[in-house]
C-alpha cells in the first residue's frame, strides 16, 4: 500500500542560513514562515528542519541542551508553534531532526551526570583511563582525534563519536531510551510528521574492545548497525510511531546495502527509509575528504544497486553536510545552468521519497571562500588540523576542503540580488556567495526557463506518475559521461502504469552520441526531438 510519504518532496531548510527577519545575520523560524510560500510553489509537501532545539552551537545545533525548547537565535516556542500552524495551513507538513545519539555537554543530563553518585551518571558513557593514563580504548571521532574525553571532576573518561561537546547518550540504559520515547511524543503531540534520525544506526555500542587499524573512523565495527541498534528501532516504532500517522528517515552512516535492508525493510518495523551516502561518494576515498576520478558508468552501477536493493529509497542530491551538488557532479560555471537542470532530470525520475536542500532549486554552487578562517565548520577546522599534522602541503589541504567542506552547503539562501541577498538586512553569520547577484530566487521566480521553473515542472511531472515514483530501475547504458536507465512496471512494484521512460544523461562537456528511440517528454534544453546527439550536461527523457 502506498504512504503519503512517498508521495511527497521534502524541502530540507538549514535554520540559520535560510531567512533572517530581525537583521541578526541569522536564520530564524519567523523567517522561516515568512517563505512558506515559496516552498509551495516549488512543490514541497514536508518540511525538515535541522535542529532548532536549545543549544550551544558546537555543531551548529546538532549538539542539543534541551530537546523541549527554542534555540533563541531561531526565535521561542511560540514561532515554533506558529510555524506549525501556518504550513499545516499551506499543507505543509513539518519533520523534526532527531539527534539522539548525543546530547550537548550542556544538556542537564550531561551536568548531572558527570557526578558518580548521580542517577544520571549511567545516561552516558564512561570509563576509566588505561594504566598507561591513556583513553580506554583506541576508537576514533567522526570530528578526528580520540573519542575519549578526560573530565576531571569524576577522573574518568566519556565518549563522544562526534564533538567533545556532543557526549554520546548509553543506550544499555532502558531509561535513556524512555526518555528519548517521551521527547518524541513531545514532538508528535504537537503536530510534526516524522522524524530524520541523525546518525541512527551507530547508538547501540556493543563493546568497547579497541579498534582494527584503518584510515577513517577507528573503533566503528563495535557499535554500527548492531542487533542492539536494530532492537531500539523496533522498540522506538512500536511504542511511539507506529501511534501516530508519522515516518522516520535515518541518516545512516557508512551503511552498505545489507545493514540497510536490514534497518529499512518494511517487515521489520524499524525506519521507513534512509539515508546512505554512496551515490554521492563515487569520487571520493574512504575518507570522505580525499577526491578520485569521477565515473559516470560507477555513479551508474551505484544507483542501480541502491534503486534495485531496497524497497523503498530516501533520495537527495544535497544536505547541510555535502557539497553543492552543481559543484560537485556538474559544471558550476560555462554549464551551470544546464548541469543543474541535468542533475535535477536524474533526481526526479528516480524511485523514493525525493529531498531537495534549500538553495538545490536555484543551483545554488559551493562557497567563493579564499581561506580557511572564513570557514565556520568544526569538522573542516579539525581534518584541516589533522592533515597538517600528517604533513599534507597547505594547497592540497585547502583545495580538498574546498571541494568537500560542509560549509559549501551552509552559505546563506540566495533570495534577491538586494544587498544580503535578501536573507538578511545585518551581518550574515557566514559570508553569502558573492555569486548571488547572478544565482537568486527572485531572479528564477521571474524567467520561466529557470532552474527553479525546471524543478517545479519535473515536480509536477513526477506528481502524476507512478512509473517515476514507483516503477523499477534498469540500466541501460554507460559509455564515456553519457548514462541512461529504464524506469518501467516490475512485478511486485507499486506501479499501475504501464509507460516506460527512458532517462539519459551526459555527465561530461564533451558532446555525445546515444542512439534510442522514443517520444520526447522531457529536456533541459528545451528540445522538441532527440536524434541521438547529445550536447554537453544534456538530459533527455523519453517515453519508449
Ligand atoms: O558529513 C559527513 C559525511 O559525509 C559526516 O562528517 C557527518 O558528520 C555524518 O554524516 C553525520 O552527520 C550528522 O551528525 C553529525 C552532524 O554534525 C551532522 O551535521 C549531521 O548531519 C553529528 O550530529
Ligand atoms: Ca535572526
Amino acid at each position: 500500500m502506498k504512504k503519503w510519504w512517498q508521495e511527497e518532496v521534502v524541502y530540507q531548510i538549514y535554520p540559520r542560513s535560510f531567512q533572517d527577519s530581525n537583521g541578526d545575520g541569522i536564520g530564524d523560524i519567523p523567517g522561516i514562515i515568512s517563505r512558506l510560500d515559496e516552498i509551495k510553489a516549488l512543490g514541497a509537501g514536508i518540511i525538515w528542519l535541522s535542529p532548532v532545539y536549545k543549544s550551544p552551537d558546537a555543531d551548529n545545533g546538532y549538539d542539543i541542551s534541551d530537546y523541549r525548547d527554542i534555540n533563541p537565535k531561531f526565535g521561542t516556542m511560540a514561532d515554533m508553534d506558529n510555524l506549525l500552524k501556518k504550513a499545516a495551513e499551506c499543507g505543509i507538513k513539518i519533520v523534526m531532526d532527531l539527534v539522539i545519539n548525543h546530547t550537548s555537554d550542556e544538556h542537564e543530563w550531561f551536568q548531572k551526570s558527570r557526578d558518580k553518585e548521580s542517577p544520571y551518571r549511567d545516561y552516558y558513557i564512561w570509563r576509566k583511563g588505561s594504566p598507561k593514563g591513556k583513553p580506554p580504548n583506541n576508537w576514533t571521532a567522526f570530528f578526528m582525534g580520540s573519542a575519549w574525553e578526560y573530565d576531571k571532576k569524576s577522573s574518568e573518561y566519556y565518549l563522544h563519536l562526534f564533538h567533545k561537546k556532543q557526549p554520546d547518550l548509553n543506550y544499555h540504559n532502558p531509561k535513556v531510551i524512555e526518555e528519548i520515547k517521551d521527547i518524541m511524543r513531545f514532538w508528535l503531540d504537537k503536530g510534526v510528521a516524522g522524524f530524520r534520525c541523525d546518525v541512527i544506526n551507530i547508538i547501540y555500542k556493543s563493546s568497547f574492545a579497541d579498534g582494527k587499524p584503518t584510515l577513517a573512523i577507528r573503533g566503528i565495527e563495535h557499535y554500527k548497525s548492531t542487533e542492539g541498534n536494530h532492537r531500539i528501532l523496533r522498540e522506538l516504532r512500536r511504542d511511539v510511531l507506529d501511534k501516530y500517522d508519522c515516518f522516520a528517515v535515518g541518516e545512516t552512516v557508512m551503511v552498505d546495502l545489507d545493514e540497510a535492508k536490514l534497518l529499512c525493510d518494511s517487515g521489520r518495523k524499524e525506519l521507513d527509509m534512509l539515508f546512505y551516502f554512496d551515490h554521492l561518494e563515487v569520487d571520493r576515498r574512504i575518507a570522505r575528504y580525499i577526491p578520485k576520478k569521477f565515473h559516470a558508468r560507477k555513479l551508474l552501477s551505484v544507483l542501480a544497486k541502491w534503486q534495485q536493493g531496497l524497497e523503498w529509497n530516501a533520495f537527495y542530491l544535497e544536505n547541510h553536510d555535502q557539497p553543492r551538488i552543481v559543484s560537485h557532479y556538474g559544471d558550476d560555471s560555462r554549464y551551470w545552468e544546464r548541469s543543474a537542470k541535468m542533475l535535477a532530470t536524474m533526481q526526479f525520475t528516480l524511485g523514493g521519497t525525493m529531498f531537495i536542500y534549500q538553495g538545490q532549486e536555484i543551483g545554488m554552487t559551493n562557497f567563493d571562500f579564499t581561506e580557511l578562517s572564513q570557514l565556520k565548520d568544526v569538522e573542516s577546522h579539525n581534518i584541516n588540523a589533522l592533515m597538517k599534522r600528517i604533513g599534507i602541503p597547505a594547497k592540497t589541504r585547502w583545495h580538498w576542503i574546498n571541494q568537500a567542506s560542509r560549509d559549501n552547503a551552509r552559505t546563506p539562501m540566495q533570495w534577491s540580488s538586494e544587498a544580503g541577498a535578501g536573507f538578511t538586512s545585518g551581518n550574515p553569520w557566514i559570508g553569502i556567495n558573492k555569486n548571488y547577484k547572478k544565482i537568486n530566487y527572485q531572479e528564477q521566480k521571474a524567467r520561466n526557463d529557470s532552474i527553479l521553473a525546471y524543478y517545479k515542472q519535473l515536480i509536477v511531472f513526477r506528481a502524476g506518475n507512478d512509473t517515476l515514483k514507483y516503477g523499477g530501475f534498469k540500466p541501460v547504458y554507460a559509455k564515456g559521461g553519457v548514462i541512461a536507465y529504464q524506469r518501467e512496471k516490475v512485478e511486485g512494484n507499486l506501479s499501475t502504469d504501464d509507460e516506460k521512460y527512458l532517462v539519459i544523461l551526459n555527465f561530461s562537456k564533451k558532446a555525445a552520441r546515444a542512439v534510442f528511440n522514443g517520444t520526447l517528454v522531457l529536456s533541459n534544453i528545451g528540445r522538441d526531438k532527440y536524434d541521438g546527439e547529445l550536447e554537453a550536461y544534456e538530459a533527455v527523457v523519453l517515453r519508449v
